[in-house]
C-alpha cells in the first residue's frame, strides 16, 4: 500500500533553523518552529507511527528535513547525496543514527539526489530531476531501487519548484495530489488519477497521507474543501517552518 506506515524518523529542531536555506530570505523563529514541530510529532504519533526521535544538529541549519539525506524502502535504508553544500554532510550523521533500524543499507555516492525529489507510490518511484537532483544521482538511485524489486520513472521537476514533491503527494494507490504546474506533467497525467489544486494553493499539494489520515497544511481553504470529501483530513499549522521552503513530507522518514 502506498500510505501504510508503522515507523517514522524525525529530528528535533535546531536553533540554527533560522539560517536555513530560504528562497525568500526569511528567518523562522526557533520557538515557533519548536511548537509547530511538536504538534507535527504528535499528529504523526496519533496516525499510528512509532517515532524514532533524533537529536538536533546545530551545525546543519536544514537538518530537521530528514527526508532529504535518506530514503527508507521496506527494511532498507538508502543514504542519498544532497546537492547543497550546507546540507551534504547530513548524510554521514544520519547514516550512523539510523542504520540499526534497517536490515540493509545502500548509498548513492555519485551524482546528487535529495529525498524531496523522490515520490514513492507502492512499489513504484518517480524521481524528479531538479536543481538538487541530477541525472547521475537519479540513475544510481534507480539502479538500487530496481535491484530491490521496485519500478522507477525519471521525470523533470517543473522549473521554479524546489523539489518534485514540493507540489505533489500520494493520496492513495493510484491517486496523486498535484498543483496546477505539476498537473501538466505528461507522465503523471497518463499514469495516475490526479487531484489538482487551484493556483494559489500550491503549498497544500505537499500533504501527507498516513494510514487513514491525510495531514494537510493549515490555511488552504479550497484544498480543505476538495480533500475533505474523500479523506479524513487533519490540518496542521506549519507557517513558520514553511519560511524555509519546507512542507509536511520533508520532516519525517516513514516506512
Ligand atoms: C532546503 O532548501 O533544503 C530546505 N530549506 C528545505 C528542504 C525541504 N525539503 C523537502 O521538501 N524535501
Amino acid at each position: 500500500m502506498a500510505y501504510n506506515f508503522n515507523n517514522a524518523i524525525i529530528r528535533k529542531p535546531n536553533k540554527s533553523i533560522q539560517n536555513g536555506l530560504s528562497s525568500q530570505n526569511l528567518h523562522p523563529q526557533y520557538e515557533i518552529v519548536l511548537e509547530e514541530h511538536y504538534n507535527y510529532i504528535k499528529l504523526i504519533r496519533e496516525a499510528g507511527l512509532k517515532i524514532n526521535l533524533l537529536e538536533p544538529l546545530e551545525k546543519y541549519p536544514d537538518s530537521i528535513f530528514v527526508e532529504d539525506p535518506a530514503l527508507a524502502y521496506k527494511s532498507n535504508i538508502i543514504i542519498l547525496n544532497p546537492f547543497d553544500p550546507t546540507r551534504n554532510g547530513e548524510k554521514n550523521i544520519i547514516k550512523n543514527e539510523i542504520k540499526h533500524l534497517f536490515n540493509r543499507i545502500f548509498f548513492v555516492e555519485d551524482g546528487f539526489i535529495e529525498g524531496g525529489d523522490i515520490l514513492n507510490i507502492s512499489n513504484h518511484f518517480i524521481i524528479g530531476l531538479s536543481e538538487r537532483t541530477n541525472k547521475l544521482g537519479a540513475e544510481n538511485l534507480s539502479n538500487i531501487l530496481k535491484n530491490l524489486g521496485a519500478t522507477v520513472e525519471i521525470c523533470k521537476t517543473p522549473n521554479g519548484i524546489l523539489h518534485f514533491k514540493s507540489e505533489c503527494s500520494v493520496l492513495d494507490n493510484d491517486t496523486i495530489l498535484v498543483s496546477s504546474n505539476m498537473a501538466k506533467l505528461d507522465y503523471l497525467k497518463s499514469n495516475f488519477k490526479l487531484i489538482e489544486l487551484p493556483i494559489g494553493e500550491e503549498g497544500a499539494a505537499n500533504s501527507l497521507r498516513i494510514n487513514d489520515k491525510l495531514l494537510i497544511p493549515d490555511g488552504f481553504v479550497q484544498a480543505e474543501e476538495i480533500l475533505s470529501k474523500n479523506y479524513n483530513i487533519i490540518k496542521i499549522n506549519v507557517n513558520e517552518i514553511a519560511k524555509v521552503d519546507a512542507g509536511l513530507s520533508c520532516m519525517s522518514l516513514r516506512w
